[in-house]
């Protein structure tokens, strides 16, 4: 039931995963969850795979949770809506936030509700000039989940996040940029290009390098200095004996091009 919803395909180091519902601006079915689950453990298990590439097909990215899935019965309003999240959201946020190889974002349109707060769990967002982050919940009558009431704040202020979530308007990709919430925004006939040349760096890169440095940000938000100086000093070591920085170091000192696995030992 409901076919391919998360297309994958692999070439090169880079995985590219394309929420594709595209008829329901790729809002998300239970369907759709386990698919994109699953894709990412695989990639996340795969030697192949040295990074992650999300995006959607057609106009949008996301317009969020499948709203005519969760509507309650005779009452109306969402069907448990907290188990929804326990069941599919909250374990696909961990998975990203977890998952230690770079995943990039792609917003090609509209990124509505859980959608846009999925894209801003990835690493790096980059977004096509014409799409918007829209935190939809408050227009019906439901608060932000899938993390943006903890990324948003970090991102771009409190201030900023109440004015964003409360009014719910959509934020143009270029104000996005402007304040910090995503990496970039090109032009959207460049997004792919763009993508791909990122992909395909991040996908010669250290590896296990990048998935230790995505682990100590994400750390970085509960530790304090201490704890945290701690942790760089526990992840350098780990770094500093792979075959990765003995490469980068004897081509430094060479002066040639590294050439990196990515494997950690
Ligand atoms: C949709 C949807 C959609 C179904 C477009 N569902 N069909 C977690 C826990 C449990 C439950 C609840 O939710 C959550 C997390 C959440 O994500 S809550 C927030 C859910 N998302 C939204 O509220 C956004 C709803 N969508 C919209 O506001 C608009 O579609 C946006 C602003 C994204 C785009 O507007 P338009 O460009 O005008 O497109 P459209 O509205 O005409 O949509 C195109 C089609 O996609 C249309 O279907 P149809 O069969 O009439 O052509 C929409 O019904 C369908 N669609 N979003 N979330």
């Amino acid at each position: 039931m409901g076919g391919e919803t998360v297309l994958v395909a692999s070439s090169g180091g880079v995985t590219r995963l394309t929420l594709n519902r595209p008829e329901k601006l790729n809002a998300f079915t239970l369907a759709m969850h386990a698919q994109l689950r699953a894709a990412l453990e695989a990639a996340g298990a795969c030697s192949e795979c040295r990074v992650i590439v999300l995006t959607g097909a057609g106009r949008a990215f996301c317009a969020g949770q499948d709203l005519a899935e969760t509507r309650g019965g005779s009452e109306g309003g969402v069907a448990d809506a907290g188990s929804r999240l326990e069941q599919a959201y909250n374990p696909l946020v961990k998975l990203i936030t977890s998952l230690e190889k770079p995943i990039v974002c792609a917003v090609n349109g509209i990124a509505a509700g859980a959608g846009a707060n999925v894209a801003l769990a990835c690493d790096i967002v980059v977004a096509a000039r014409s799409a918007s982050f829209l935190q939809a919940f408050t227009r019906i009558g439901l608060v932000p989940d899938a993390s943006g009431t903890w990324t948003l704040p970090r991102l771009i202020g409190p201030a900023r996040a109440r004015a964003l979530t409360m009014l719910a308007e959509p934020l143009p990709a270029e104000t996005a940029e402007a304040w910090g919430l995503i990496w970039k925004t090109v032009d959207d006939d460049k997004l792919e290009a763009e993508v791909s040349a990122l992909a395909s760096k991040l996908a010669a890169a250290p590896t296990y390098a990048l998935g230790l440095t995505k682990r100590a940000i994400a750390l970085s938000s509960t530790n304090t200095l201490a704890q945290q100086l701690d942790l760089e000093r526990d992840l350098q070591r780990k770094a500093g004996a792979s075959p990765d920085a003995a490469e980068g170091i004897s081509a430094f000192l060479e002066k040639r091009a590294p050439k990196f696995t990515g494997s950690r030992a």
